[in-house]
Order: structure tokens, then C-alpha cells, then sequence
């Protein structure tokens, strides 16, 4: 008896760009999306699980063409992973298990984005990029500095992701405008470079790469962009990052280092209008453009 297929008709894959089978099976994709949706530790307004299925939903919309590298991304290859289980009683155990699942999907040579879920999904992903490439840097790019030892009582949550990270391994702060004074200190007393948004010189960028080892790291929060153009976060920030300041951040530190992994986290759709899932879905897209080829993985790009 032959195997039951699909009917000869137009389908919506769902996975991420909406890719068939040829642009997202695991074993050809240079690219692996991780959909991590938490928000257990989430301070302010919750709903970052919903995240990665709103992104991935308006990531449908995106053209796989795109104008500023003139490439088609899909060539790349992106393969969609199912969405991690959150672990919902211990977030240490959480960053375990996203560790785990990252590290998979890295030793087999895939470059791999963590969409989150909140911001503690940086934590495990980070970790597990320092053990492949040891002149790893993390470019951590956010309103907020997520420096607190602990915040209402999680150590492993949200509020503290850099810190742990930074307790690891080399870390660099960008978009910081707003702190808690234990911040603050702890910022003064352990020298992590820290670049303050709006900037505080005139090419801050400059600074940034300069500070960065050869491989990077990506953890970007939303709530780094402004309001305005990105109101569906948990805890937005006035005074924001504009989309063209924050592309030509990352495209400039993509031409210069090489971008091994990233995550985007915090978009709570609910919280905004449904354009923002738009934005964020680009971001992703841009994100594995400027990594994937920019960076150098371009070997499947003709
Ligand atoms: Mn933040």
C-alpha cells in the first residue's frame, strides 16, 4: 500500500518562512530555529511563550528574498525544530535543557537561533556556544542590563540572564538604558563593557566590535528597539533603538566577527499590535542573513 500524502493543492508549511520540505529538512539546513517558549520568570507582563508561534506564524509573510544582501535566504536552508518543553518548576533546569538542545543541533554543524520565550532562554544557549568555540564574546543587546545576583527569588530567571552568562564567560552590554543600582556596581566593580543607549560616542559601533573575540554571540531582547516600533515586549522602555540603528549594529559586527549563534526573546504578542510579531520575525530573518552569510557560512549561498 503507498504511503498517504498531500493533495496536489498549495500548502503553508508551518515552520519558519513557510519553507517545503527541500529548504527545511534538518539534514540540508545550515539553519536551525529553536522555538523556547517560557516566561515563567517574566516581572511585568507575561505572554513571551506566545513569542515563537507568533513569530514563526508572521514569518510566513516575509519574502524570502532579501534587499540589502541580494540573497534568497531560504537558500540557506532553515529547519524549524519543535518547540523545547519548558520546564516550568526550576528555570536552572530550564537553561540546562536549552543548553542541551542547542549544543545538539550545534556539534552537527548548524548554526543555530534560539527564539524566545523570555530572555532567560539566552542563558543555555550561551553556554552551550562557549563550549564549541572558546574565544566566544556575547554581545548582549537589551534596555536592560539583566545584571541582578537574583530577582524575586530566581537566579536563573530573566533579570539575571548577563549575570550568569558573565559569570562564564566574556560578555559586552549594548542598548542598557535603565538600571538598578546593584547593577550599576556590579558593572563598576567587574568592568563589563557596557554601551549606554542613547550613545555616548559617535561611533559606538566601532567600540563594540573592537571589544568583541573573534566568535560571537547574539542575545537580543526586543525591548532594546523603541516602543514605537516595538510596543509587544514584557517590560518596554522608553527611548529605544530605532530598526535601521539596530540592523546597522548588527550587520557591521557580522561583517567583522563571525556570528555563531543567536537568540531573540520577549515578544509577547499580546501586549502590542500584531505588526510587532512582523518585526520580530524579520529581525530572526535578518539575524540568520547576516550570520549565516555575512558572517561567513556561506558556502550555501550560490
Ligand atoms: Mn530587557
Amino acid at each position: 500500500m503507498s504511503e498517504l500524502g498531500v493533495p496536489p493543492v498549495p500548502w503553508t508549511p508551518a515552520n519558519f518562512l513557510a519553507l517545503p520540505p527541500e529548504q527545511s529538512a534538518p539534514e540540508t539546513a545550515a539553519v536551525v530555529l529553536l522555538p523556547v517558549p517560557i516566561d515563567s520568570t517574566t516581572s511585568f507582563r507575561s505572554g513571551a511563550r506566545y513569542g515563537p508561534a507568533a513569530i514563526i506564524a508572521a514569518s510566513a509573510a516575509l519574502e524570502d528574498y532579501d534587499l540589502e544582501l541580494d540573497i534568497d535566504v531560504a537558500g540557506l536552508g532553515i529547519h524549524t525544530a519543535p518547540p523545547l518543553e519548558p520546564h516550568v518548576g526550576d528555570p536552572h533546569q530550564m537553561a540546562e535543557r536549552i543548553r542541551q538542545a542547542v549544543s545538539y543541533y550545534a556539534a552537527a554543524g548548524k548554526l543555530t537561533g534560539v527564539i524566545g520565550g523570555d530572555h532567560s532562554a539566552a542563558i543555555g544557549s550561551a553556554l552551550a556556544h562557549l563550549e564549541r568555540h572558546p574565544n566566544l564574546s556575547v554581545l548582549y543587546i537589551d534596555a536592560h542590563a539583566d545584571l541582578r545576583n537574583e530577582y524575586q527569588g530566581a537566579a536563573w530567571g530573566h533579570g539575571s540572564a548577563a549575570r550568569r552568562i558573565a559569570e562564564r564567560c566574556p560578555i559586552m552590554l549594548a542598548g542598557v538604558r535603565t538600571l538598578a543600582l546593584e547593577e550599576r556596581d556590579y558593572i563598576n566593580e567587574s568592568g563589563i563593557p557596557t554601551h549606554y543607549w542613547p550613545p555616548r560616542s559617535q561611533d559606538y559601533i566601532a567600540e563594540v566590535i573592537s571589544g568583541l573575540d573573534s566568535d560571537v554571540y547574539v542575545s537580543l531582547d526586543l525591548d532594546v528597539l523603541d516602543p514605537s516600533e516595538m510596543a509587544a515586549v514584557g517590560t518596554p522602555e522608553p527611548g529605544g533603538m530605532r530598526w535601521p540603528e539596530l540592523l546597522e549594529l548588527l550587520r557591521r559586527v557580522a561583517e567583522r566577527r563571525r556570528i555563531v549563534g543567536f537568540d531573540v526573546c520577549e515578544l509577547a504578542p499580546n501586549e502590542g499590535p500584531p505588526a510587532n510579531s512582523y518585526t520580530a520575525a524579520k529581525l530572526v530573518y535578518k539575524l540568520v542573513a547576516y550570520a549565516a552569510h555575512v558572517s561567513g557560512h556561506n558556502d550555501r549561498l550560490s
